[in-house]
């Protein structure tokens, strides 16, 4: 039983189109509802022509990515029991229609970060780029938070302050543009706003926001456990506190400690090779190795450090993050899984004729394509040898005893 080949896709206003994504070899789809407001109940009838939409093209809807979590839940405010309820009824009604493995975050306030969408390679194609100079220019000029200087290293301070000095109007409305951005069709925060979080997540703080995190899972695992439901939280991305805003979803130890406050089946992980493998604490074979039987769904890309800690995303297999050893690991917990693990190409290289497309910054078609059918190459020749190894460990072993 292979992993399932699957590919994320935005729904019927995705430039990238089912048809194209058949052809690329994926046969499931990771999608949301990304239209619903955060917090609102998907209907039942909408998802199940989310479905219908999807079953039409030949694929399978494998995962939903994300029902996000509502900032009444992540910060635990007054109001949150409604926003409680409501998830559930989402879930109820994903299962209902048979999808029953959902992927979601608690990062607060913003998604991913990064702080370039177009960063240029050597051979012409665009890559997401996360620059901690860049972030400190956002950080202490763009957002002025206070005391946001001691949040980085010195020389990177110091860099921060020449590089602004050079950035014209234009510069820093596209930096702060795209930090604010998080997922495509999820629509941006605004710099009040994001500073009265940053107020308000200060005063719930790290131990705080775990709370909230078991809070949420305790409130929700009673319907999993009804319905079948998995529920999979994606790691911080990157790893590591910005902003001065709390993370706690950033390594092994943080990921082993979600999994024992709510010690259930139903709470699992979503495995981003990338998030994890931003962080040099992280080593992503290791990870994989310690939560890896809680793990339904998987990310898969690669990224590149520097001395700093920025980092840009590199080719699938070429990178920090050592694939064939995650792969490896990966068919390994998918041989004793009654139901296969979904993968999916996460991100890929705006290149070729997609340069001259407007595209979803990370998901154009064929930069996926590419590190989808890397990604298969590998399963593959990973998942034969193994069999091989274990047909001729068998052989050893009859032969051995005549
Ligand atoms: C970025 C994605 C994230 C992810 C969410 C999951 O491309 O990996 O936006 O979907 O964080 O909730």
């Amino acid at each position: 039983m292979s992993l399932i080949q699957s590919w994320r896709w935005y729904g019927p206003n995705d430039p990238v189109t089912l048809q194209d994504v058949r052809q690329a070899g994926a046969t499931g789809i990771v999608s949301a509802l990304h239209h619903i407001p955060h917090g609102q109940v998907w209907p039942l009838e909408e998802i199940q022509e989310r479905k219908r939409i999807i079953e039409a093209a030949g694929l399978e809807w494998v995962v939903v990515e994300s029902v996000p979590v509502h900032e009444a839940i992540k910060t635990r405010r007054t109001d949150c029991a409604l926003y409680l309820e409501n998830y559930r009824q989402t879930l109820r009604n994903l299962a209902a229609c048979g999808i029953t493995t959902v992927c979601y975050n608690f990062m607060p306030v913003l998604d991913w970060t990064r702080t370039n969408l177009a960063y240029e390679l050597e051979n012409g194609a665009k890559a997401l780029h996360f620059d901690w100079v860049d972030l400190a220019v956002f950080d202490m000029f763009i957002l002025q938070r206070a005391e946001a200087d001691k949040d980085y290293a010195e020389e990177v301070v110091q860099q921060a302050r020449e590089k602004y000095r050079n950035f014209s109007e234009e510069d820093l409305q596209k930096l702060s543009d795209i930090i604010l951005m998080g997922v495509p069709t999820e629509g941006s925060v605004t710099i009040p706003e994001l500073l009265q979080s940053i107020d308000i997540y200060k005063n719930i703080g790290h131990t705080g926001l775990r709370e909230n995190l078991a809070y949420f899972l305790e409130s929700i695992m009673d319907v999993c456990e009804e319905t079948g439901i998995n529920m999979t939280i994606h790691p911080d991305d990157p790893p590591f506190a910005i902003l001065g805003l709390p993370r706690i979803a950033t390594s092994k130890e943080d990921l082993l400690d979600i999994l024992h406050r709510v010690d259930r089946p139903a709470n699992g992980i979503c495995f981003c090779t990338g998030s994890l493998g931003a962080g040099s604490h992280n080593n992503p074979v290791d990870i994989l190795k310690a939560v890896g039987h809680r793990v339904y769904f998987a990310h898969l890309r690669n990224v590149l450090k520097d001395e700093t800690g920025s980092f840009y995303e590199s080719d699938h297999l070429a990178g920090d993050v050592d694939m064939f050893g995650v792969m490896q690991e990966l068919v390994r917990i998918n041989e004793e899984r009654e139901l296969p693990i979904p993968f999916r190409p996460d991100h890929g290289h705006q290149m070729l004729d997609d340069l001259h497309k407007v595209t979803n910054p990370g998901y154009s078609a064929i930069g996926r394509l590419r590190g989808l059918a890397e990604l298969r190459g590998l399963e593959m020749g990973i998942a034969r040898s193994m069999n091989q190894t274990d047909l001729h460990e068998q052989r050893h072993d009859t032969s051995s005893r005549h």
